[in-house]
């Protein structure tokens, strides 16, 4: 497979992807939701949301380029005998880590808020990395998954981005991984602890890594039927084959121009990639559709 070259601060980089790995930090119910560990610190949750989408959209490439995917989550065992006291003492006593919460305990496992959201729900087979700190190298088999795998790169999304992305990614870095940060798939409480967050990765040269995005990602990995193990159907053969779903079954399809279908909202099809400008009118068979940049 050959490399590709992701857009980034402070350079361009080119990976390979068969080297290259995925990693969703912590996108969890507790961080994510209202009623969680991270409102219960005192935080507006509303502002980490607008990750999800990018996050997701870079998640569904990945798994049609057969890339490793990885995921992690924070929490403690039930009974907290891996939770230092110095952590667990932070908070409003009621609304700790154990406490109970309206998703259960809090960020604990095996509890409803401790599980990932439902729009980037890990798929079968890929790995769940449980973690106890904010570093998912640390106490955890993350190394050993990416060694044995083989990866160079990691592609980093997740929440928060000074917190445990910049906490991982500076663990990462330190082991070799060359770190590729999409500020747009990462959030935080602070919106300016997010920039500072991610000028301190790329400063110095990419003192800890490169800063990119989900657009740039999405272009850099291209037509996944082009040298990539997992075919798609083009847009012509789902549409023929389009049934109870509707419009909805051509997701994640491509058309003849290299266009990668994204959404489909009010039979307009949102694309990603594409060198057309729009919207222009298409005709596909006996379905009248338009396309929208
Ligand atoms: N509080 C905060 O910003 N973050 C965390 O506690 N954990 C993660 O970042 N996952």
């Amino acid at each position: 497979m050959p490399p590709v070259t992701i857009e980034a601060e402070p350079q361009p980089i080119e990976v390979g992807l068969d080297k290259t790995a995925l990693i969703i930090i912590d996108m969890q119910r507790d961080f994510l939701e209202p009623g969680g560990f991270g409102e219960t610190l005192g935080n507006d949750v509303s502002r980490l949301t607008a990750a999800i989408e990018s996050c997701r959209l870079v998640l569904d490439a990945a798994r049609r380029h057969g890339l490793l995917v990885v995921h992690t989550r924070e929490g403690h065992r039930p009974d907290l005998s891996d939770a230092p006291p110095a952590k667990l003492a932070r908070g409003h006593p009621s609304l700790r880590i154990g406490a109970k919460g309206p998703m259960g305990r809090i960020l604990v496992r095996g509890e409803p808020g401790h599980d990932i959201v439902p729009a980037l729900y890990p798929a079968p087979g890929e790995p769940v990395i449980d973690k106890p700190g904010k570093g998912a190298f640390y106490q955890t088999e993350l190394e050993l998954i990416l060694r044995n795998r083989g990866m160079d790169n990691l592609l980093v999304c997740g929440v928060t981005t000074e917190v445990c992305v910049s906490t991982t990614v500076r663990e990462a870095n330190d082991r070799g991984y060359r770190c590729i940060v999409l500020a747009d798939c990462c959030a935080s409480y602070f919106p300016q602890f997010h920039e500072v967050g991610l000028a301190m990765i790329k400063a110095q040269g990419g003192i800890f890594g490169w800063v990119s995005g989900s657009g740039s990602v999405l272009a850099a990995l291209g037509r996944p039927d082009r040298g990539c193990s997992l075919p798609r159907p083009t847009l012509r053969s789902a549409a023929k084959k389009m049934g109870s779903k509707g419009l909805h079954s051509l997701q994640g399809c491509w058309g003849r121009r290299g266009q990668l279908i994204d959404r489909i909202s009010n039979s307009r099809l949102l694309l990603l990639g594409t060198p057309l400008a729009g919207p222009i009118r298409f005709r596909l068979g006996w379905v009248g559709l338009r396309w929208q940049r």
